[in-house]
């Protein structure tokens, strides 16, 4: 099931590029990742051949637009194993998808002295809608603590939920800077017993491994595209019956029914969702990012992964003085952040470009867990399908660089 990573790089027209005249080391994917040569045509295809505005026009090139932007909902549908169409709604990134539903189940369904549940693992992103939405409803918002290991400290889970005030439990899939992979199923069976509802952001696992909506135990789950070689669009999945429940979270055109002066009817799932002219170059791109991945196998990209992080892990354990934060290879994703005691992380990412290797640097939109390990910032490293170990090795070479340099 190997990949074959030069065939692979060789259609993601960025790695011709040289930085600072060294050989392009993209680690920076769970970021951004970079796009594959298809996914670039395919937009290209429609902004020069295929462009109208969708669901209203009556001429050949407006019906053409629909049907394909239709055609990539049905692809990410398949790709997640939806029940059905309707539960995939188009919207701008994760972090969109997740306020979509902090205001529109959350307005009707939390009340003052209920508690919201998220980790402390969380993205910024899965923190603050729910703040948010917590002090507008004199909610409580609780965590459930990380471990020294990086794990979800699961025992203190039944003291959240055993006095049924718990409403939603919101949960990382694969943490942004840990790589943990927490037991979301598990999570999720423990919410649902207790009567709440299950949000899971899968920003970072949906671009790297299988995700079947069916089996996973989220009642909704919000992913971004342009992790996943896609444009910038994300997509909020959702149980169809609490969707069907829920207001709107934008009002406008696409979202109706009909309009009368003072009152309006709702379109139909996933409509109702959709207000406005969507991105609809980038939500066909999307498609074909997905066809571009189940192309390559999401079984054979994730067993890739996972040797290069373990490899990763061994090679870094070389570099003197560098603490990997986070599990063991077996119980991440393919991503590790390291602190080193004597470079700023900014000072570790700037060298590191000097050698045409791309990491980030700070704290990753997760404060609160680099609070909780006590670092201000950490460099983090992340690899995907057109990573291999030699990419690895110039970045454990770029940090014998960083310790001569800055080390003591
Ligand atoms: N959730 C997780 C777990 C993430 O890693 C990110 C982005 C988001 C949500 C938000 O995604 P967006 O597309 O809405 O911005 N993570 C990162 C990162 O780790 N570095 O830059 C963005």
């Amino acid at each position: 099931m190997s990949l074959d990573v030069p065939a692979i790089r060789a259609q993601f027209p960025i790695f011709e590029r040289k930085i600072n005249g060294k050989r392009l080391v993209y680690l920076d994917s769970a970021a951004s990742s970079q796009k594959p040569q298809p996914v670039i045509d395919a937009m290209v295809q429609v902004w020069t051949h295929g462009y109208a505005n969708i669901h209203r026009g009556l001429y050949t090139l407006a019906e053409e637009a629909t049907a394909a932007y239709e055609d990539a909902r049905a692809k990410v549908a398949r790709f997640i194993n939806a029940a059905d169409v309707g539960e995939v709604i188009n919207v701008r990134n994760a972090t969109e998808g997740i306020n979509l539903i902090a205001y529109s189940w959350g307005e009707a369904n939390i009340h003052p002295g209920d508690r919201i549940v998220i980790t402390e693992m969380e993205h910024h992103a899965n923190i603050v809608p729910w703040q948010a939405l917590a002090r507008r409803k004199g909610a409580e918002l609780a965590y459930i603590p990380v471990t020294d290991d990086g794990l979800l400290d699961l025992d203190v889970v039944p003291s959240l939920l055993d006095d049924g005030r718990t409403k939603l439990v919101a949960c990382s899939v694969m943490s942004n800077v840990l790589g943990t992979l927490p037991p979301v199923t598990h999570v999720a069976e423990m919410a649902h017993a207790a009567g709440a509802i299950v949000v899971m952001d899968a920003a970072q696992s949906v671009p790297h491994r299988s995700i079947d909506v069916q089996t996973l135990g989220a009642d909704f789950m919000a992913f971004s595209g342009h992790k996943m070689c896609g444009p910038g669009v994300g997509i909020l999945w959702g149980r169809r019956d609490l969707l069907e429940q829920m207001s709107p979270f934008l009002y406008g055109g696409d979202m109706i029914l009909t309009v009368k002066q003072q009152e309006s009817k709702w379109n139909e799932l996933p409509y109702k969702f959709e207000a406005g002219t969507p991105a609809i170059a980038e939500v066909i791109g999307l498609g074909a990012a997905v066809d571009f991945l189940s192309g390559i196998g999401m079984a054979a990209i994730h067993e890739h992964e996972q040797q290069i992080v373990a490899y990763a892990m061994n090679r870094l354990s070389e570099v003197p003085e560098l603490e990997v934060i986070g599990p063991g290879p077996t119980e991440r994703g393919a991503v590790v952040s390291f602190w080193l005691p004597a470079a700023h992380p900014h000072d570790v990412a700037a060298i590191l470009d000097e050698e045409g290797i791309c990491v980030r640097a700070g704290h990753h939109c997760a404060q609160p867990l680099h609070d909780r390990f006590c670092i201000p910032a950490s460099a983090r490293a992340s690899f995907y399908l057109y990573n291999d170990n030699h990419d690895v090795d110039v970045l454990v070479e770029g940090l014998h660089k960083v310790v001569r340099l800055l080390g003591r």
